[in-house]
């Protein structure tokens, strides 16, 4: 679990990221799209376009229930718990493009946050990150 030291960093970021979230997420879709092709199959009722509608509702999305754990930071299984079940049961999404869309997550926050983006920084949100997956991915059998 997160250090004190951890969670501090995600919660004083988060706060910069909420004033861009559907920036960031939608970004985050595309870099995920480009880099990892294959995560594209998951979406064939999308229009994957750069910049499209669906992109961008699907990355604000995203990014808001990133949000829902950083608020939830001490208990983020509950929080997520009913996303959970809907990548283990419904969408059945592959666990290594959660490694992929954490990735490219990382990237878009280091390039929008520069200054911010030190190596502790990054650590604390790989780890973070990699939270938020283990709960999206626990249900699968
Ligand atoms: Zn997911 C959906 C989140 C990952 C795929 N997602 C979703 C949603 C959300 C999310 C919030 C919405 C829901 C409702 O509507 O209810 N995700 C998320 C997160 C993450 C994720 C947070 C991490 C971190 N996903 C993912 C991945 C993939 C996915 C990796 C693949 C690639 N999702 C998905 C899909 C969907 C979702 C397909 C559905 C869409 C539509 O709309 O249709």
């Amino acid at each position: 679990s997160l250090t004190r030291a951890e969670r501090t960093i995600i919660v004083s970021m988060w706060s910069k990221i909420s004033t861009q979230a559907d920036l960031i997420g939608t970004e985050t879709l595309e870099r995920l799209f480009s880099c990892y092709p294959q995560a594209k199959t998951y979406f064939p009722h999308f229009d994957l376009h750069t910049g499209s509608a669906q992109l961008r509702a699907h990355g604000s999305r995203v990014v808001a229930a990133v949000g829902d754990a950083v608020k939830s930071i001490d208990n983020v299984t509950s929080a997520l718990s009913k996303l959970s079940e809907l990548h283990a049961y419904v969408l059945r999404v592959d666990p290594v493009n959660f490694k992929f869309l954490s990735h490219c997550l990382l990237v878009t926050l280091a390039s929008h946050f520069p200054a911010d983006f030190t190596a502790d920084t990054h650590a604390a949100w790989d780890k973070f990150l990699s939270i938020v997956s283990g709960v999206l991915t626990e249900k699968y059998r």
